[in-house]
């Protein structure tokens, strides 16, 4: 069995900008962004603050150099912040919260990537001599290494009265923000109005080939805009990355729903297959995470999918993540799956 092309599932970060996107990089109207003269960047930014409800917002190169300026203008040197103990920060981040941020994470065990409560105000330590003093919680929606799970905008709710009880901000890692919102279908703000800033990437499965967006008040984007420039992330004629993205907020939105259809309809597929472990309640989004049997070794697996023409990824030993994005159809999913059940079948499990 071979594939005539590749169906790489390995993240919606390699999806490519449509033909529109590069049409209107092409053609954008630019101007130097020191000077926030350029138009197409100022366009996208404002587009960005109202579809989140904010005052403002603010483009940066990447997702990783959003959470760090986010963290950053949330918080001073030396103080705690309280995140999941599989966040993207956490993991993913080179330790830049606290090698550059100067930041103490205080990481919390979840079930899906939601806190409880409980857990919340476990994590909130009393004032004393001892401790770092705390600023920020950090939540990430949709959760990426919880399988691309959601949180509410009543588990947000929750999370902004425990944050505001104590003094604290809230801030989201709103990668996937979309994903989430059409997943709940409901609009980004009703989530993102919990929250005292966020990022969102664009250079997902919205298919932008760079950027993502901060988005908060008014002092919290200026603060960030200096941020930005401390670690070298000013831009210059900027338009021609937020042209892709002007055309992401409005084209790209919607047909998330397809990704989640396949996600969906790839789980139970492969839920069917000896030697995969998976909990289809957290299938919530466009992406699908799975225990591989222990007797298999990731990397042999990858391997042997690979040679049919399935790329994956592994997120931890044995745990194996497919993402479904733009460019991926229906029939891509039926071969994917029909590539997984062959090379298990090879190992006689
Ligand atoms: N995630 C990537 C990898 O780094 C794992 C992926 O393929 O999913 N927050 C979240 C929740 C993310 O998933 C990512 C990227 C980032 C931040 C960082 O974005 P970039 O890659 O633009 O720095």
């Amino acid at each position: 069995m071979q594939t005539s092309h590749i169906i790489d599932l390995r993240s919606d970060t390699v999806t490519l900008p449509t033909e529109e996107m590069l049409e209107a990089a092409k053609h954008a109207k630019l101007g130097d962004d020191y000077y926030g003269e350029d138009p197409t960047v100022n366009k996208l930014q404002e587009m960005a603050a109202q579809r989140m409800g904010k005052e403002a917002a603010l483009l940066v190169p990447s997702g990783t150099q959003a959470n760090l300026i986010s963290l950053m203008s949330n918080c001073c040197r030396g103080e705690l912040v309280i995140l999941e103990s599989e966040s993207h920060i956490y993991w993913y981040e080179v330790g830049g919260i606290s090698s550059v941020a100067g930041l103490f994470p205080w990481p919390v065990k979840t079930e899906l990537g939601a806190y409880t409560s409980e857990d919340l105000k476990a994590a909130i330590k009393p004032k004393s001599l001892s401790y770092p003093e705390p600023s920020l919680i950090c939540v990430e929606n949709t959760h990426n290494r919880h399988g691309g799970t959601v949180l509410t905008s009543h588990q947000l709710n929750d999370f902004s009265d425990i944050a505001k009880q104590n003094n604290l901000k809230l801030y989201m890692d709103g990668a996937r923000i979309f994903n989430a919102a059409i997943a709940l279908q409901t609009t980004p703000d009703r989530l993102t109005k919990y929250v005292d800033n966020l990022m969102f990437c664009l250079s997902k499965g919205l298919c932008c080939p760079i950027g993502s967006i901060i988005v908060g008040n008014k002092e919290f984007i200026t603060k960030a805009r200096k941020i930005r420039k401390l670690l070298g992330g000013q831009l210059r004629q900027a338009g021609i990355i937020a042209a892709p993205g002007i055309v992401a907020l409005e084209k790209m939105v919607d047909r998330l729903k397809v990704d989640h259809e396949n996600a969906k309809l790839l789980a139970q597929k492969i839920s069917k297959i000896k030697g995969i472990k998976i909990d289809l309640d957290s299938v919530q989004t466009n992406m699908v995470t799975f225990d591989l049997d222990s007797r298999v070794e990731d990397k042999v697996f990858l391997g042997k999918i690979k040679e049919l023409g399935v790329l994956a990824l592994a997120m931890s030993k044995n745990k194996i993540r497919l993402v479904t994005h733009y460019g991926i159809e229906r029939s891509d999913v039926e071969k994917a799956s029909a590539a997984i059940e062959l090379t298990l079948a090879g190992f006689r499990l």
